[in-house]
């Protein structure tokens, strides 16, 4: 929508509005009438407008969801559109009642008609003072986000085909949703695991927390980081078998550098235990395919981390 379109719609509804009411006074006194119905018709299509504007806008963000929006939209450009609007809201409400009254005082047909127009002349100029692009990216940016519960979380990190998915698939019982995350273009795999008393949710980021943060430009590393806003805690999983093609040394440095910039509560985990069992200093040491194996895990990291 733009301020013209608002304003095409505001004056065509004023104008059915007043010819389809039926007016029981007669002569001038009708169309004075049919003036006072217009401006108070044009007014409320167009504060109906600025207001879901608004409502739309004021909608609050997780702190997660902030600091993706931040990477999506100009937030601040946004602000300053809402801030516009209800300056002018302020003003128009001012005008409607002013003019108002002066149509209920006219005399004559031809003086309500001018107040009217005025008033129409000064609404059109105002409204056309506002911008809507901004708020609208954010709107549409909305729907995009991840939707992720608040609830106590895991995040799994690691290079690519060190296990994570087979982490997760195995401790939720494969029953996995996804969510796109932006300037990525793989999606969040997300899972529930449970046990007696609790149930944590277990979010895989492939493409994501997989390779260094550095390497990437700094938007990109912002809304990586906006994982440490959904949760601090950290499943670190390597192959030390290096059969996923990263080496043992470079898996160690993405722990270190997730370390560095997310300060996490971290569980590391070692996989393909049955490959081969190499002499390296983690948490806990398993076979993911191993239902036996993920079910030890999941005991050793509820209590590490809840
Ligand atoms: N033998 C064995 N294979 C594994 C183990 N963990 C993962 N895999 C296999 O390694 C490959 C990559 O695992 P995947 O979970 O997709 O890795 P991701 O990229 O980190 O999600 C898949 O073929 C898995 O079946 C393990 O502990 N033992
Ligand atoms: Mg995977």
């Amino acid at each position: 929508m733009d301020a013209q379109q608002i304003l095409d719609i505001a004056f065509r509804e004023a104008k059915k509005m007043s010819s389809k009411t039926t007016i029981r006074k007669k002569g001038e006194a009708k169309y004075i009438e049919m003036d006072l119905i217009k401006l108070d018709v044009a007014y409320a299509i167009a504060m109906g407008y600025l207001n879901t504007y608004i409502k739309q806008a004021s909608y609050e963000l997780t702190d997660f969801e902030k600091e993706l929006m931040d990477t999506l939209i100009d937030v601040p450009k946004k602000n300053k559109q809402i801030e516009k609007i209800k300056s002018i809201i302020k003003i128009l409400k001012k005008l409607k009642s002013e003019h108002e009254m002066k149509i209920k005082y006219a005399d004559h047909k031809k003086q309500s008609n001018e107040i009217r127009a005025a008033f129409y002349g000064r609404m059109s100029s105002l409204i056309k003072k506002l911008k809507f692009d901004a708020i609208e990216s954010f709107t549409a940016e909305l729907g995009t986000l991840p939707q992720i519960k608040k609830m106590d979380t895991i995040i799994i990190a690691g290079y690519p085909n060190v296990g994570k998915s087979q982490v997760l698939k195995t401790m939720s019982g494969h029953k996995i949703q996804t969510a796109a995350y932006p300037f990525t273009t793989k999606e969040l795999l997300i899972g529930f695991a449970k046990n007696r008393y609790s149930e944590v949710q277990l979010i895989d980021t492939p493409g994501i927390l997989d390779r260094p943060i550095e390497k990437r430009n700094s938007i990109e590393q912002k809304a990586l980081l906006a994982m440490k806003y959904i949760s601090k805690n950290i499943l670190f999983i390597m192959d030390p078998s290096e059969t996923c093609g990263y080496a043992l040394k470079e898996q160690l440095n993405l722990k270190k550098e997730i370390e560095e910039k997310f300060k996490p509560k971290m569980f590391i985990v070692a996989t393909k235990k049955d490959i081969q069992e190499v002499d390296v200093k983690v948490d806990c040491y398993i076979n993911a395919k191993s239902r036996e194996d993920v079910d030890k895990l999941r005991l050793l990291i509820m209590k590490h981390f809840f």
